[in-house]
């Protein structure tokens, strides 16, 4: 027997949801990393757009299924067991669930912590995707495949703004995994004639957004400081500018590429850039709480300018051992090509996410 004739007596056993019954034919698609926040808005499209969508989920003490739950579309989606580390669940699950489009969404994702992690980093983030790509182009070469690219893989930016050309120059063992994880996916298409795509996506948030990245921290302590919490946010570096977009926006442009005749890369992003300081003041005015900035450095303070109570203050541990200082994106490719067109601005976007977590703190 072949490893592939063995391979196909092994079932595939979702951990939930049920297989459907076979009938019509619906385009399927696998999402890794559907637990997380793009993961969640991607699915809610495909579903939108009839497809029957598979996801990845790790093993874990507790359920991860929020985000789904949140969009009410948990039951919808049926998952399967599914480690980027472990070469085993990737081969059953490519060979067991064959699947138009394979979307790679899956990471350790957040740059701060990939400096405590830079191995188990680069193991999910850069070689997690070459055993995708491997396993799809032995068993499964007609699938279509996105990677998630980053904006962090451009660092130290060489230009200004960054568009698909700019060399990239890496600030984080998060960024420098991404980066092999990009060149592996444009080699795999040249070597293997593969339908692979990379969509270099700037920062894209949403009231979905992990808890521990700026933006969501922000709006979350923004949010009990206006129901009358008195501990003030510490953040790191208040002058960094990041190019912020509505994640549901993104998503959007991840099946777009897909849907292409060739494949290809593309940049998503606003073209606005905004330092972190901004989108504190922003969140803060949409639960009507003009601040007052003052000092320097570690010494930079944020108060409510009704109250005098500090909402702000400068915390060195957030400080990383390598900034990104400036991010700002031409998605010109994107508009030109896919049609693309972020729909929610920095504003818009801190509006929402503040709202939302002042009304989940109520
Ligand atoms: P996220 O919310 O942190 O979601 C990451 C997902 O990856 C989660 O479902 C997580 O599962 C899963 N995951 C982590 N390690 C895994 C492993 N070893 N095996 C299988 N699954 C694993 O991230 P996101 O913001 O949705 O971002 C989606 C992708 O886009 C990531 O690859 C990220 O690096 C990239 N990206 C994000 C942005 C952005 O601004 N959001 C910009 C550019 C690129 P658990 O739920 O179990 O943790
Ligand atoms: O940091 C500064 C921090 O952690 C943004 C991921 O989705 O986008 C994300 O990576 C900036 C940095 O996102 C705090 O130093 C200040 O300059 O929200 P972040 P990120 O590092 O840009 C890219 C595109 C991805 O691909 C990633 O997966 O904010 N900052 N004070 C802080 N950041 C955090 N987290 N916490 C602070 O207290």
């Amino acid at each position: 027997m072949t490893p592939t004739a063995i391979a196909q007596t092994l079932p595939q056993t979702p951990i939930f949801g049920c297989l459907p019954a076979t009938g019509a034919p619906r385009r399927r698609a696998f999402i890794t990393g559907i637990t997380g926040q793009d993961g969640a808005y991607l699915a809610q499209l495909l579903l939108d757009k009839g497809y029957e969508v598979h996801g990845g989920m790790r093993r874990s003490a507790q359920d991860e299924r929020a985000r789904l739950e949140t969009l009410g579309i948990a039951d919808q989606v049926i998952l399967h067991d599914l480690d980027l580390t472990e070469m085993t669940n990737i081969f059953r699950l490519i060979r067991t669930v064959p699947v138009d489009e394979f979307y790679n969404l899956a990471a350790q994702s957040f740059v701060g912590a990939s400096w405590d992690q830079p191995l188990y980093t680069g193991d999910v983030n850069g070689i997690g995707v070459a055993r995708i790509l491997d396993t799809l182009r032995t068993l499964a070469p007609e699938t279509r495949f996105y990677q998630a690219s980053t904006s962090e893989m451009f660092g130290l930016v060489q230009a200004v703004p960054q568009m698909e050309t700019t060399p990239f120059y890496p600030r984080s063992p998060y960024g420098a995994a991404k980066a092999y994880a990009h060149h592996i996916t444009v080699n795999y298409r040249e070597s293997f004639d593969m339908h692979a795509s990379c969509g270099i996506l700037f920062n894209h948030e949403s009231p979905l957004r992990g808890a521990e990245f700026v933006t969501r921290k922000i709006t979350r302590g923004l949010a009990r400081i206006a129901r009358g919490g008195n501990a003030p946010i510490q953040l790191g570096n208040l002058s960094a500018r990041r190019d912020w977009g509505f994640a549901g926006d993104y998503v959007e442009g991840m099946w777009r590429m897909l849907q292409q005749d060739a494949p290809g890369d593309y940049v998503l992003a606003t073209g606005i850039t905004t330092p972190i300081r901004d989108f504190v003041s922003f969140a803060a005015e949409a639960l009507d709480m003009p601040l007052d900035w003052r000092g320097d450095g570690i010494d930079e303070v944020a108060t409510d300018r009704r109250t005098g109570r500090r909402v702000v203050e400068v915390n060195p541990a957030f400080f990383r051992p390598a900034e990104v200082e400036l991010l700002v994106g031409d998605a010109s490719r994107a508009r030109r090509q896919l049609g693309w067109r972020p729909r929610v601005d920095v504003r818009g976007l801190a509006t929402m996410m503040a709202r939302a977590d002042y009304d989940a703190v109520a």
